[in-house]
């Protein structure tokens, strides 16, 4: 899986290289293990803060990395291959490392960032409410100014690493109704009132904990607060361009992974006499799973373009890699299950893992039917 034929510089082609004998040594041979027993491998978590990769766009100052989204992606294609639940709790990780390097005054980026970007302290990001998911501006949970104070009191619903994090970033009510009256905290573990609900059971991801995170009168000082009041929706979705790419490049990596095993699978497996690679219409499904991974990897690597260079239109292009990569992505790791016939329904050949993790990529970080409005809105506003 070395080697890759790209537009990529000499800096990514290293990164790249890093990243993949980290993966190789640390995520692949055990994803399928983690998947089975749920076990969330924080050690190994640490091990990639220590390559740089729990603060990759964070500036240096405070022990970041200082990469582009550019640089990003490819990261997170690399260590998907290794295990998409894991290369996904990570892009959620970064999303929130950034939001609090870009958002947060210097105490705060000196108080979190530090220990963000080791990964002593894990981050969650929480947007999703029981009754407010895609319709995320209808979120209730409130957070009341009290004093030097605020109390905020609500559920996020769905929450990546909750538990296991020390920092999460909420966005809470402060206003009026809409997005204009939503504000975004920082809010610790063990802040009184923090609690959370048992860990949900899923279909995929199972390599990091989901579950309901409870405000129940959390009293937390006002300084907490991340950007102004009133900021916090716009905060919120300025995280999810960076995190909709993030996710993007997940599922290529899941979908790399699917077509090389495939591939493997084929050369090795003999029916009719000869090898099934030599069969010509397997062969063309190879083909058409490598075009369309190109494909989307090229649109990928656009929008990351567009956010670095600070392009009006990297919102909808985000959206467009994160609704095309996804659905790629899970197109290519189901036609790979098919190609390894019964063997790919086994839990230990790895395949039906990647199915189940990449599944749910075209449902977090704005649903795909989401993604579509937000591109068609940005064709109607031009
Ligand atoms: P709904 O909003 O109820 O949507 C149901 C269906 O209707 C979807 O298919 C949706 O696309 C469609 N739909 C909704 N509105 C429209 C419309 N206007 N037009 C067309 N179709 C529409 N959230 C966080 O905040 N933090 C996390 O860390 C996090 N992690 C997650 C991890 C997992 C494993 C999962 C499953 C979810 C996670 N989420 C998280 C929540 C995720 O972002 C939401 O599930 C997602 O945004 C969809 O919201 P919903 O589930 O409420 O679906
Ligand atoms: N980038 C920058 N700004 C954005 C933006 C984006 N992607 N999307 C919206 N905004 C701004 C928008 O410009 C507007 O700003 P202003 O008030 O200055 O005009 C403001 O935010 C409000 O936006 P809208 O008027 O478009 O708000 P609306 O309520 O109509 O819908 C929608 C916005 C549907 C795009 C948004 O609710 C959405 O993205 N929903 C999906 C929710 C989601 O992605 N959840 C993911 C949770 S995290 C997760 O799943 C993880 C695994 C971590």
């Amino acid at each position: 899986m070395r080697a890759m034929t790209t537009t990529l510089t000499k800096d990514q082609l290293a990164l790249a290289e890093v990243t993949l004998d980290f993966t190789e040594e640390h995520l692949t041979p055990h994803a399928v293990a983690w998947d089975r027993d749920k076990h969330f491998p924080v050690d190994v978590l640490r091990k990639a803060a220590a390559l740089g990769l729990g603060g990759i766009h964070v500036r240096e100052d405070h022990g970041g990395s200082g990469l582009t989204r550019a640089d990003g992606v490819v990261v997170l294609e690399v260590l998907a291959t290794g295990c998409p639940s894991i290369a996904g709790y990570l892009s959620i990780h970064n999303m929130v490392a950034w939001m609090v390097d870009h958002y947060g005054d210097d105490a705060q980026r000196a108080r979190w960032l530090p220990d963000l970007c080791t990964m002593a302290a894990l981050g969650s990001y929480c947007l999703t409410e029981p009754g407010a998911g895609s319709d995320a501006a209808a979120l209730r949970t409130r957070a009341v100014r009290d004093g030097d104070h605020y109390v905020l009191t609500g559920v996020k619903q769905f929450i990546s690493g909750a538990g296991a994090s020390r920092v999460y970033v909420v966005m809470a009510r402060t206003g009026g109704e809409g997005p204009r009256g939503i504000s975004a905290f920082v809010v610790e573990r063990d802040d009184p009132g923090l609690s959370f609900g048992p860990d949900e059971q899923k279909m995929g991801w199972n390599a990091q904990p989901t579950r309901q995170v409870v405000l129940d009168g959390v009293r937390i000082p006002a300084d907490r607060m991340l950007g102004a009041e009133g900021d916090g929706f716009r905060i919120a979705m300025t995280g999810l361009n960076g995190g909709r790419l993030g996710i993007a490049a997940c599922s290529l990596g899941g979908g790399r992974s699917a077509l090389h095993r495939s591939l493997a699978h084929l050369a090795d497996r003999e029916a009719f006499g000869a090898p099934l690679l030599d069969a010509q219409a397997l062969r063309f499904r190879l083909a058409d799973m490598a075009t369309e991974l190109a494909a989307a990897r090229a649109l990928v690597r656009q929008a990351a373009d567009a956010l670095d260079a600070g392009d009006p239109q990297a919102p909808q292009l985000c959206a467009m890699a994160k609704r095309f990569a996804t659905d790629t992505g899970y197109a290519v790791a189901d036609r790979a299950l098919q190609l390894h016939g019964g063997y790919g329904y086994l839990s230990a050949y790895g395949i039906e893992k990647i199915v189940r993790d990449l599944r749910v990529h075209q449902i977090l970080e704005g649903s795909n039917e989401i993604m579509r409005i937000v591109v068609a809105r940005g064709l109607t506003e031009v």
